[in-house]
């Protein structure tokens, strides 16, 4: 008997360097998470497409899981929360190594509004004494009533294909939502997108917070000049911020796109031709369909 497909979307939430993005690249198998040790640098957005012939898992990363600085901070909080509700599961990861931290209580508060399950996985267990992991795991346990507490190595795999099993468990029956080439056919997509989004935010600086989406338009290999061409758009949301991101006489644009050419150049070593536009699109953050618009497009 064949059992129906499954398919879900499941956030990765957890402070900064506790290996979310080791964990995806481990699970899909490919570069395609942004590793970095600076905070803030994903957006919820798609970050990788896990396709077996039974199931398909969607990893979103979900923006305003950071402890809020200043006065968007509670618009984003309720992103946050109002993302983690429109997810089929929560992974709430943790650091072996560390033990419970403020930044583990704020998202802890936020996560008493999600009506998801959310699974707890204890990450780096490569670096800890199996005697440490129990206290460790209860400080948790006591604030939350997680689905499964799951403790794994991102880095040595221990664990991961168990975990993997567990989210798909939890997957209802559901549609195919993308090919399963998807990640194959252009793993540089996401990268792509958001080194654009990195250099318009550190060019820009404060003025434009939080308020940027990159979607790659269109990638295309010549190959007779082995060149590269990539249209890229930047979504903001007012004109004011477009007018910033443009700068005078375009140069900020161009600015911006001659940096992230020379990142994208040494991605995919080759020629890179880099077209940007910019568009204005009011609350984009909170449109229903955001998921699939601003994910990945084929
Ligand atoms: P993120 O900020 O949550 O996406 O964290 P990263 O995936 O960028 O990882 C931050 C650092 O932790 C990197 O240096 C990783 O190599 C390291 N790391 C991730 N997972 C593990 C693990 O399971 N064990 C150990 N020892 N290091 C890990
Ligand atoms: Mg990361
Ligand atoms: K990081």
């Amino acid at each position: 008997m064949t059992e129906a497909f499954k398919s879900g979307f499941i956030s990765i939430i957890g402070r900064p360097n506790v290996g979310k993005s080791t964990f995806m690249n481990r699970v899909i198998g490919q570069k395609i998470a942004i590793m970095s040790d600076k905070a803030q640098t994903t957006r919820n957005k798609i970050q990788g497409v896990y396709t077996t012939e039974d199931a398909q898992l969607v990893f979103l990363d979900t923006p305003g899981i950071h402890k809020p600085k200043h006065k968007l901070g509670d618009f984003m909080v309720k992103v946050a929360e109002q993302s983690l509700n429109e997810v089929d599961l929560v992974m709430f990861m943790v650091n072996a190594k560390e033990g419970f931290g403020r930044g583990d209580e704020y998202i802890i508060n936020m996560l008493q509004k999600v009506n998801q399950p959310v699974f707890l996985i204890v990450n780096k267990i490569d670096e800890v004494h199996p005697d440490e992991l129990l206290p460790l795991i209860d400080e948790y346990r006591e604030r939350y009533d997680f689905a499964e507490i799951v403790p794994i190595s991102a880095l040595e795999g221990n664990n991961v294909d168990h975990l993997v099993q567990l989210m798909t468990d939890r997957m209802e029956e559901g549609p195919q939502y993308y090919p399963e080439d998807h990640i194959t056919d252009h793993p540089e997509r996401f990268v792509i997108s958001e080194m654009v989004r990195e250099k318009a935010l550190q060019l820009t600086r404060e003025e434009v917070p939080h308020s940027i989406a990159v979607v790659i338009d269109n990638i295309e290999e010549r190959e007779q000049n082995n060149t590269v061409y990539v249209q890229a758009t930047i979504i903001v949301e007012r004109s004011s911020q477009k007018g910033i991101i443009i700068g005078k006489q375009g140069g900020m644009l161009k600015e911006i796109g001659q940096r992230a050419r020379k990142d994208i150049e040494s991605l995919l070593g080759s020629k890179v031709y880099l077209e940007l536009w910019v568009k204005v699109q009011k609350d984009w953050r909170n449109r229903a369909n955001q998921l699939q618009e601003y994910g990945y497009r084929s």
